[in-house]
C-alpha cells in the first residue's frame, strides 16, 4: 500500500517525540546590516547579479528578526512542541573570528527566552550556509583554518546558550555547502572547482568535529549535539552491474564522504578511487580522523525526494536532472560517468517526487549503519504554488497529503524499530529559497510578501492538530 494511503487504524506517536519545525537565519531573519551584523557569503552571492532568481536577497526576507515574538506566539498557536532555526555567524562573530558582538547573541538569547517561555524547545543549527564573507576572502571552506574559526563560533555560541538550549546541531547538509557552494556554484560562494569542494567537505567535517569537541567543553553535557545530512537515497534505474555502480559512487559522494568519516572514522576507499582523478586527498592530516569522530547524540536527517541513476549513455553531457539547479559545472566531482534520471511520479514545484518510502528507506538505513543512535527528521516538506482565496485562507491539500505521508512512513519506520525522536517540518513559514528566491514557497504559515502578514495555510492547521494530539488526522478533514 503506498505510504499516502489512507489507513481506518488511528496513526499514533510516542508521546515523547517533538513536534517541530525549521527556519533558517539568511532566510527568514532580515535586518542584514542591524546591530553590527556584517555580510556573509549569502549576502554577497544574492547580490551579484543573475545569481538568484529576480535578483532577489534575503536583505528583508520575512523580517523575522522584528517579528520574532509574533512568530514564536504563532509556533505556540499552531502547538510546536520544538522549533529549529540557526543562528547567523556574522551577527555573532563579524569578522569570523576573535569576541562576540553581544548585542548579536541577545538576539538568540531573547528568540530562545521566548520560546521557552511558551514551552517549546529550541534546537539550534550553528551553520545553515552563511559563511562570513572575511572568512571566504581568506579561502572559505576550502581552506583548513575555516573548521578551526567554526569550533571558536561554537565555544562562543555554546557558552551563551547552553544552559538554556538542549538540542544543538553544528552543520546543517554540508553536501549543499560543499558541492553546491564550490563545485556546481549555484549556492553561495559560487565557485566551481571540483577539487576545491573535495577539500571544502573535509574541512567541514573537520568543524562539525572540533566544534562538537568546542560545544562539549562549553555546555553542560545533558544536552544534545547532532549534525543534520541531507543524506540521499540512490536508487538504480536498473540491475546493471553499471547501473549499480553508479548507485556506489553516487552514494559516496552524497553520504559516505559524510557518514564515513563521521560514523566510521574513515571514507570510503570507493569514494577515494572514484575522485582519484580530482585530488589526492592529501589535505587529510593526521588526527583529522580522530577529531572528526566525535561520539555524536543524535543524526539529523534532512529528506525530499529520492534520486535515480544510472550509468551514463553516450551522452554524457545532457542536462543533469539531479534536481540541484542548473549549471554546466556538476556538483558530483569524478562522476561524470553517471546519469541522473526524473524518478517518476507526482512532483512539487522544486519538480522533485513526492516519494515517502524513501524516508522510511532511509531512516532504516541510518538504523543499520547507526544503530543506537537517536535519529530526528530535521527537513522534509514540500514548495507548492500557494495562493489565499477570495476569503484569504490558503488551501494547501498537496502539502497535507505530503506531510501525511512522510509521517505515516516515520511512523512505520519506528514501528520496525528505528528510534525517531522528533520531526521537523520545512518550513514553518514560506521565505529565502536561495537562488531560487521567494518563488518556491515551503511554509506551512503563508508569508505575504508585500505585507509580510502570516497567514496558517490549511497543512499548517493539520500539522498543529497532530502535534497537539500525537496522532495524524485524517485527510477528509482538512
Ligand atoms: O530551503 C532549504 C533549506 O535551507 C535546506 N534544505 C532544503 C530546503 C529546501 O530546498
Amino acid at each position: 500500500m503506498p505510504e499516502s494511503a489512507q489507513s481506518a487504524t488511528p496513526v499514533t506517536f510516542p508521546p515523547a517525540f517533538l513536534w517541530g519545525a525549521a527556519t533558517s537565519a539568511y532566510q527568514i531573519e532580515g535586518a542584514v546590516r542591524e546591530d553590527g551584523r556584517t555580510p556573509s557569503i549569502w549576502d554577497t552571492f544574492s547580490h551579484t547579479p543573475g545569481k538568484t532568481a529576480g535578483g532577489e536577497t534575503g536583505d528583508i526576507a520575512v523580517d523575522h528578526y522584528h517579528r520574532y515574538r509574533d512568530d514564536v506566539a504563532l509556533m505556540a498557536e499552531l502547538g510546536l512542541s520544538a522549533y529549529r532555526f540557526s543562528i547567523s555567524w556574522s551577527r555573532v562573530q563579524p569578522t569570523g573570528r576573535g569576541p562576540a558582538v553581544q548585542v548579536g547573541l541577545d538576539f538568540y538569547r531573547r528568540l530562545v527566552d521566548e520560546l521557552l517561555d511558551k514551552g517549546i524547545k529550541p534546537a539550534i543549527t550553528l551553520y545553515h550556509w552563511d559563511l562570513p564573507q572575511e572568512l571566504e576572502d581568506a579561502g572559505g571552506w576550502p581552506e583548513r583554518d575555516t573548521a578551526h574559526r567554526f569550533a571558536e563560533y561554537a565555544q562562543i555560541v555554546g557558552e551563551a546558550l547552553g544552559d538554556r538550549v538542549e538540542h544543538w546541531i553544528t552543520l546543517n547538509e554540508p553536501w549543499c555547502s560543499a558541492f553546491l557552494g564550490y563545485a556546481s556554484g549555484v549556492h553561495a560562494p559560487g565557485r566551481t572547482d571540483p577539487a576545491a569542494s573535495l577539500r571544502a567537505a573535509h574541512h567541514l567535517n573537520l568543524a562539525h568535529g572540533l566544534g562538537t569537541s568546542a560545544l562539549r567543553s562549553a555546555m553542560p553535557a545533558r544536552n544534545s549535539i547532532a549534525i543534520s545530512l541531507n543524506s540521499s537515497v540512490v536508487r538504480p534505474l536498473s540491475q546493471t552491474e553499471a547501473d549499480l555502480a553508479a548507485v556506489r559512487t553516487i552514494d559516496d559522494l552524497a553520504n559516505g564522504v559524510f557518514h564515513g568519516p563521521l560514523l566510521h572514522g574513515a571514507y570510503p576507499e570507493t569514494l577515494l578511487a572514484s575522485t582519484s582523478s580530482v585530488t589526492d586527498w592529501s589535505f587529510v592530516l593526521d588526527g583529522d580522523l580522530r577529531a572528526i569522530q566525535q561520539p555524536l547524540d543524535a543524526l539529523g536527517l534532512n529528506y525530499y525526494t529520492p534520486t535515480l541513476v544510472s550509468a551514463a549513455d553516450a551522452d554524457p553531457k545532457g542536462p543533469r536532472a539531479d534536481g540541484h539547479g542548473a549549471s554546466s559545472h556538476s556538483p558530483w566531482p569524478g562522476a561524470d560517468d553517471v546519469a541522473f534520471h526524473q524518478t517518476p511520479g507526482e512532483r512539487t514545484e522544486m519538480g522533485w517526487t513526492v516519494d515517502p518510502t524513501g524516508l522510511h528507506d532511509l531512516i532504516m538505513r541510518y538504523t543499520k549503519e547507526a544503530p543506537g543512535l537517536p535519529l530526528y527528521i530535521t527537513e522534509n516538506g514540500a514548495a507548492y504554488d500557494d495562493k489565499p482565496d477570495a476569503d484569504g485562507r490558503v488551501n494547501d491539500p498537496e502539502r497535507v497529503a505530503y506531510l501525511h505521508g512522510h509521517l505515516r512512513a516515520v511512523r512505520r519506520a519506528i514501528a520496525e524499530g528505528a528510534d525517531v525522536r522528533g520531526y521537523f517540518l520545512w518550513s514553518l513559514m514560506d521565505n529565502f529559497e536561495w537562488a531560487y528566491g521567494y518563488q518556491k514557497r515551503f511554509g506551512a504559515v503563508y508569508v505575504d510578501y508585500a505585507t509580510l502578514a502570516r497567514t496558517p495555510k490549511s497543512s499548517a492547521l493539520w500539522y498543529a492538530q497532530a502535534a497537539k494530539t500525537g496522532t495524524l488526522p485524517p485527510l477528509e478533514t482538512t
